[in-house]
């Protein structure tokens, strides 16, 4: 009985880490960005944007905040976020594709909170980028290498691309680190890699990376992860080759022997 409830309590920890959000169990990352709608929360965490605030995320990311039809095409294709957010014009809403009772009143469609007359008030974004749509992508094989776009040649400018990864249940992610070059800055605020221990780009954040330094490997702590490149309006530079390989859950008696960092804990350093 101990065991089972220990082996309960390990899944249900597990089950929280990566497979819901919002009370939402999300089980395939396809759902996370659809035609090119995505869901952004601020650095603080949910619900902390601004009209204003809404809008220059998603300009800063290279697209501008969806429209309420863009917003509807990606929940016809199964795109279903239960956080209201910013959208164009000042709507507010959020898509719902299943119906529960803790989410969306019980209803599916658009959620619409209608034009706010309100725009300091704070909520998420949703915000759109057609351009994000050529690059990036999702795997689930168990070794692949990705680049960034015209990889030898140098990437272009307001680039935004997210690489999701998923292996096995139980397995890890090995990222081993090819070959990079991102223009440099201090706080990597212009070009950046920023990695993720988790399916989405909101939880799991465990470093951003930019210059010519060639980051050390990194070893997930589940099955999932999530890459995001973002290039800003000048400067480019030559790129990354990324290799990612799944690891089998490693023998009870193995040491660990190189300089790979193993994420400590669900969510990794922040
Ligand atoms: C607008 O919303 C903000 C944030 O919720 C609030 O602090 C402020 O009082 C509101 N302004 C008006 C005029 O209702
Ligand atoms: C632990 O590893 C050693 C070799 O490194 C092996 O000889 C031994 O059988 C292993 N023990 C267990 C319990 O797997
Ligand atoms: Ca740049």
């Amino acid at each position: 009985m101990i065991a089972l409830t220990f082996l309960f309590a390990l899944l249900w920890d597990r089950a929280l880490g990566w497979g819901f959000k919002d009370g939402v169990l999300h089980n395939s990352i396809w759902l996370e960005r659809a035609a090119g709608v995505y869901h952004r929360e601020g650095r603080a965490g949910k619900y902390q944007l601004t009209y204003a605030e809404a809008k220059a995320v998603c300009e800063y990311e290279g697209g501008h905040l969806a429209t309420y039809q863009q917003l509807e095409a990606a929940r016809k294709i199964g795109y279903h976020m239960c956080a209201a957010g910013w959208l164009a014009k000042g709507r507010v809403g959020y898509p719902i594709v299943k119906p529960g009772s803790n989410c969306g009143f019980g209803k599916k469609g658009i959620v619409d909170y209608g034009f706010r007359l309100n725009r300091s008030e704070k909520w998420d974004a949703y915000c759109y980028n057609p351009n994000g749509k050529d690059c990036g992508g999702i795997f689930t094989d168990s070794k692949h290498i990705f680049k960034t776009p015209r990889f030898p040649h140098e990437y272009e400018n307001d680039q935004v691309c997210y690489w999701h990864i998923r292996v096995k249940y139980g397995q890890r992610i090995q990222i081993q680190f090819l070959d990079f070059d991102l223009e440099e800055d201090t706080a990597c605020m212009a070009d950046y890699l920023e990695i993720y221990d988790s399916y989405d780009d909101v939880n799991g954040f465990v470093g951003r990376y930019c210059g010519d330094e060639l980051p050390d490997n990194i070893i997930s702590t589940g099955n999932v992860m999530t890459l995001k490149f973002l290039s800003d309006a000048s400067v480019t530079a030559g790129g990354f080759q990324i290799k990612y390989i799944a690891l089998d859950p490693p023998k009870k008696n193995a040491t660990t022997q190189d300089n790979t960092n193993y994420l400590v804990g669900r969510f990794g350093i922040v």
